[in-house]
C-alpha cells in the first residue's frame, strides 16, 4: 500500500538529520485502518510543545453526563475549531471553541500534521491532558454526526506514555428495526483481531481512519504507574456546507 504519509515518502535530504519516522499501518479489517508513527515530532520539539501547551492552553476540567449520571471529566480539555463551523457536543458537554489565531503554535502543529497525512484537511482540535495515570478517557468512539461517515483523526501525544486500546464493537443486527420475519444484518466475519493496543509515545502520531469510528471503540485507561503528565491532540475536520472542504 502507498504511504499515506507524504513527509515520509521522500528520501531524507540531510544525512545528519534523525532518521525519518517509521509508520506502521494495522489493517483492522472491514474498511478499517489505524496508522502509528512513533517518532513523528522529534523528542526536543515535543517538549517545547509539551511545556508550551501545558502553560498556555486554558484548560477546564468540565462537568459531563454519562449513563444518567453527572460526573467530573476525568482529564482537563479544550477545544479549537476554525470558524463557522458546527458546535461540537459530547456526553452532554458542549465546549466553547477557540479560535487558531489565539495559540500560533497549535497553527504550526497542524500544518506538520497536514504536511505529513496527505489530503487531510483538519479543522478543529480537541486538546486533552492527563495530569497522571488516574486520569482517563472511557472507552468511545468519535463518530458524531458532524464529523461525517468515515472521519480521519490524528492523534498527536506528549509527555508521559500511556496506553492506547482499540476495542471492535458488537456485530449489531438489525432484527429489532425491522421485524421478526426478516433476516439479521450482519457485518461479514473479519478474520481479523478484535483488540489492538498501542503505547503511545512521545511525539508520536496515530491516525485512525476509514470505519474505525463505526465500528472501534477506543480508550486510554487509568494506569496506576504512570506518575507524569501527558497531553493528547486529537485534529478532526468538521463537515462544512461546501462539498469541496469534505473531500
Ligand atoms: O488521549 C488519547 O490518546 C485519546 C483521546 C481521545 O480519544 C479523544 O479525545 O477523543
Ligand atoms: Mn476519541
Amino acid at each position: 500500500m502507498a504511504s499515506i504519509f507524504r513527509a515520509f515518502s521522500n528520501p531524507n535530504p540531510n544525512p545528519n538529520a534523525e532518521t525519518k519516522p517509521k509508520e506502521k499501518t494495522i489493517d483492522l479489517g472491514n474498511g478499517s485502518e489505524v496508522i502509528y508513527v512513533p517518532r513523528f515530532v522529534p523528542s526536543d520539539q515535543a517538549w517545547g510543545w509539551f511545556e508550551y501547551l501545558d502553560k498556555e492552553i486554558p484548560w477546564t476540567r468540565p462537568l459531563i453526563h454519562v449513563f444518567g449520571r453527572t460526573c467530573l471529566q476525568p482529564r482537563d480539555t479544550c477545544y479549537v475549531a476554525s470558524e463557522g463551523l458546527s458546535e461540537l457536543k459530547y456526553s452532554g458537554y458542549q465546549p466553547q471553541a477557540y479560535s487558531w489565531d489565539d495559540y500560533p503554535v497549535l497553527k504550526d502543529i497542524l500544518a506538520m500534521v497536514h504536511e505529513a497525512v496527505s489530503g487531510s484537511k483538519f479543522n478543529s482540535l480537541l486538546l486533552n491532558r492527563y495530569k497522571n495515570g488516574a486520569d482517563y478517557v472511557a472507552w468511545h468512539s468519535d463518530d458524531e454526526k458532524l464529523y461525517g461517515l468515515t472521519p480521519e483523526i490524528a492523534s498527536l501525544s506528549f509527555g508521559c506514555e500511556r496506553e492506547f486500546q482499540l476495542r471492535r464493537k458488537p456485530i449489531k443486527t438489525q432484527q429489532g428495526n425491522k421485524g421478526p420475519e426478516q433476516p439479521a444484518v450482519k457485518r461479514p466475519k473479519s478474520s481479523h483481531q478484535d483488540q489492538h493496543s498501542f503505547s503511545l509515545k512521545h511525539g508520536s502520531l496515530l491516525v485512525m481512519k476509514g470505519y474505525t469510528q463505526r465500528d472501534w471503540v477506543h480508550s486510554v485507561p487509568k494506569r496506576a504507574k504512570a506518575s507524569t503528565g501527558r497531553i493528547n491532540l486529537t485534529f478532526r475536520h468538521v463537515m462544512t456546507e461546501n462539498p469541496q472542504d469534505n473531500e
